[in-house]
């Protein structure tokens, strides 16, 4: 029998989002076990260290997670916390998602230069250089903004906001508002982007806690944590992205709403100018969880079922049945978008950002 600690060690990375959105975990979990210690170990990652690089460029999947995945794997950590979008969809052997909390907004947001004020990207004028390195912006603003140009900024939210102010170059940039509310920079949102002007990364919004996929006493600390609508949401997504078979090396974005139990998820895929696209929507019933299944979800999981991570994440207290509903939701819509053709867009996309010299 393994014994139970009285204190848990956290990984973070070092930037004040990734510290801040720790400390909230550990602050749920001091609420819920007021006995238990926890301390924060920091590292930096590759995606910390390499700044002068557009992240889809670096070709690294777990650019943000790998040296915190070594510490978990080494046993010096006993969870870290992550933005679920920076999670790959298939996680290192014997890791999980022990829990994924609460989804904040999940919606993109423009945050503008001092003297912008008052714009929004449909006002901003002919020529604005909109800040951001992410395809999947950029494929979008591209297409649905052809009188804006993009332009690659890197390095974590302060630095962003800085560059933003100080520089000059840019007139707007892009951004999750989830990052912004949670930095208590709400008030530098101008604009928040809704289905029509952008879709979502998929996890955009949502925190989770990577632990031992084996580590009990861990994965039933967290399950106190786990949200169940969100993470069904959550699932759709992921398994839509893992039958894709994209990272962030192509333009693919989501929307999911969860009305009643409908779980309804919107995918779609861009070619890097934005000039291809395709979007379907699809909807599914879920058997058990609905939109205000906040917790107290109990446990109706088949005692004799090997237990299996849906798209690197644990069961936890949800129903196989309500799993398996979300995750073939995910893999459905992926495929109708396959038969009308996103692989070869993606393909291509891919081919484009790897020519492309550095
Ligand atoms: C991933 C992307 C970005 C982050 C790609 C994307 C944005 C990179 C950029 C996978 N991770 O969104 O298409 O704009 O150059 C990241 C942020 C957050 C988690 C910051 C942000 C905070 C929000 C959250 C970086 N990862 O997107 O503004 O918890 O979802």
């Amino acid at each position: 029998m393994e014994e139970e600690k009285d204190t848990i060690v956290v990984g973070s990375r070092k930037s004040q989002l990734a510290l801040i959105q720790t400390n909230h975990v550990i602050k749920c979990l001091q609420e819920y076990y007021p006995n238990k210690k926890f301390k924060i170990v920091t590292m930096s990652t590759m995606g910390d260290k390499i700044l002068d690089k557009p992240l889809p460029k670096i070709g690294e999947k777990s650019l943000f997670t790998k040296e915190l995945e070594i510490a978990l794997a080494n046993k010096d950590v006993d969870l870290v916390v992550h933005s679920l979008k920076d999670l790959p969809t298939t996680l290192p052997d014997g890791m999980c998602i022990g829990a994924v909390l609460k989804r904040e907004d999940p919606r993109d947001s423009v945050v503008l230069h001092p003297n912008m004020q008052g714009k929004t990207l449909e006002t901003l004028p002919e020529g604005s250089v909109i800040g951001t390195s992410s395809l999947r912006r950029t494929a979008q603003l591209k297409r649905k903004y052809p009188h804006l140009r993009v332009s690659d900024i890197r390095g974590n939210l302060n630095t962003r906001l800085k560059k933003l102010d100080t520089d000059d170059k840019y007139q707007a940039i892009v951004l999750a508002s989830a990052g912004l509310i949670r930095m208590d920079w709400e008030k530098r949102i101008e604009q928040t982007l809704e289905a029509d002007d952008m879709l979502y990364a998929v996890g955009q919004g949502a925190l989770a806690v990577e632990c031992g996929e084996r580590d009990l006493p861990i994965l039933q600390l967290l399950e106190r944590l786990h949200h169940g609508p969100t993470a069904l949401k959550v699932l759709a997504e992921r398994s839509f992205l893992r039958t894709l078979g994209g990272g962030c090396s192509a333009p693919v974005a989501v929307h999911s709403v969860l009305r009643g139990n409908e779980l309804t998820l919107t995918g779609a895929v861009w070619s890097l100018d934005g000039s291809q696209t395709l979007e379907e929507t699809q909807s599914c019933k879920l058997k058990y969880c609905s939109e205000d299944d906040d917790d107290g979800l109990r446990p109706r999981k088949c005692p004799y079922r090997t237990p299996t991570l849906y798209c690197g994440m644990s069961p936890s207290n949800l129903t196989y049945t309500d799993l398996d509903i979300s995750e073939k939701l995910g893999s459905d819509l992926a495929n109708k978008l396959i038969k009308l053709g996103a692989l070869f867009i993606m393909n291509e996309a891919k081919k484009k950002n790897e020519s492309v010299a550095l």
